[in-house]
């Protein structure tokens, strides 16, 4: 019989031959005819399954709502300042996105793996709060910049009322708000962000659909596919502000002396 040459790639994912492109083996006549929208592409391409409308329509929300956040967060500033020094598209997208992490957009993966291991494992949140300070963590989700308890977050609260009318449970953002409750005793600022709720609320929708197996749910977790409902988002953003920019036809950026405080002395030359 015939022998396979070993392949080089293997992919789970889509597949381009015959006549028409396939996601997780369904044919995109089938997408376009049947409506799907970006949230089953998502499903798709990410998850390799169709999930209920409901988880659908949430990936959507969580797109929709992280699209943009202004000028002056660290990923616009970036692409605007790329796309002032005479940069091309992509230029500008990429030095946006290279900005996402830790501290801006890329807390969502970490959020969903340190609530889901403190809730599984029973800890209070005085518990999980001062045992990551005792370890000198962060807590991922929790706090912003311009954000606080008298300022709340919009998207958090449409996220929250969103999950609470559609999900069958949200054991991990309740969660979640009680470790806010605890952080916002320690400072005003402390609040659940728009990465935090993403992060509980997407563990919820993992454990509470039925359409993962605990074992799946561990395997997104570990690997980390939540940041990329940031990345995905922000992007559209990020194009947005580097379009804006040369519209404007927006000169070289230059950052102004008067906002930099110079603590080098000069020093005398003989
Ligand atoms: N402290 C976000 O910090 C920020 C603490 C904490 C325990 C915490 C900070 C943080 C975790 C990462 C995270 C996502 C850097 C944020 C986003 C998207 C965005 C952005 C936008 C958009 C803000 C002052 C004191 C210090 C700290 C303590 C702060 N956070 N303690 N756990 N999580 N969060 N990122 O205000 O004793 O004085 O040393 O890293 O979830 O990125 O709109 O801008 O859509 O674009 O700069 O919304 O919270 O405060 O660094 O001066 O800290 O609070 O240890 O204590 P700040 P700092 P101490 S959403």
């Amino acid at each position: 019989g015939k022998v396979r040459a070993p392949t080089h790639i293997i992919s789970t994912i889509s597949d381009d031959r015959g006549e028409e492109p396939c996601y997780a083996g369904v044919p995109m006549s089938t997408i376009i005819e049947q409506g799907y929208g970006v949230g089953d592409v998502i499903s798709l391409l990410w998850f390799k399954r169709s999930l209920p409308r409901y988880c659908t329509q949430f990936i959507e929300i969580c797109i929709m709502l992280c699209a943009d956040h202004g000028p002056c967060v660290s990923g616009a500033h970036n692409s605007i300042v790329t796309a002032r020094a005479g940069k091309d598209l992509v230029s500008s997208l990429v030095s946006g996105l290279l900005t996402i992490g830790p501290r801006f957009g890329g807390a969502i993966d970490d959020a969903a793996r340190y609530f889901k291991d403190a809730y599984d494992r029973g800890l209070t949140p005085y518990e999980f709060v001062e045992g990551m300070k005792k370890k000198g963590i962060r807590v991922p989700g929790i706090g912003h910049r311009i954000k606080s308890r008298d300022n709340r977050d919009k998207r958090v609260q449409l996220l929250q009322k969103y999950a609470h009318t559609h999900f069958p449970s949200v054991k991990y953002m309740e969660y979640a708000v009680q470790v806010e409750t605890y952080t916002l005793s320690k400072a005003n600022n402390l609040v659940l962000n728009v990465d935090g709720a993403i992060g509980s609320l997407f563990l919820d929708l993992l454990s509470g659909s039925g359409m993962f197996t605990k074992q799946e749910i561990d395997e997104i977790v570990e690997i980390g596919y939540l940041n990329g409902l940031f990345v995905l988002a922000r992007s559209i953003g990020l194009i947005g502000h580097t379009f804006d920019q040369k519209r404007l036809k927006q000169p070289l950026y230059r950052h102004p002396w008067e906002d930099v405080l110079y603590t080098n002395r000069r020093r005398r030359c003989r």
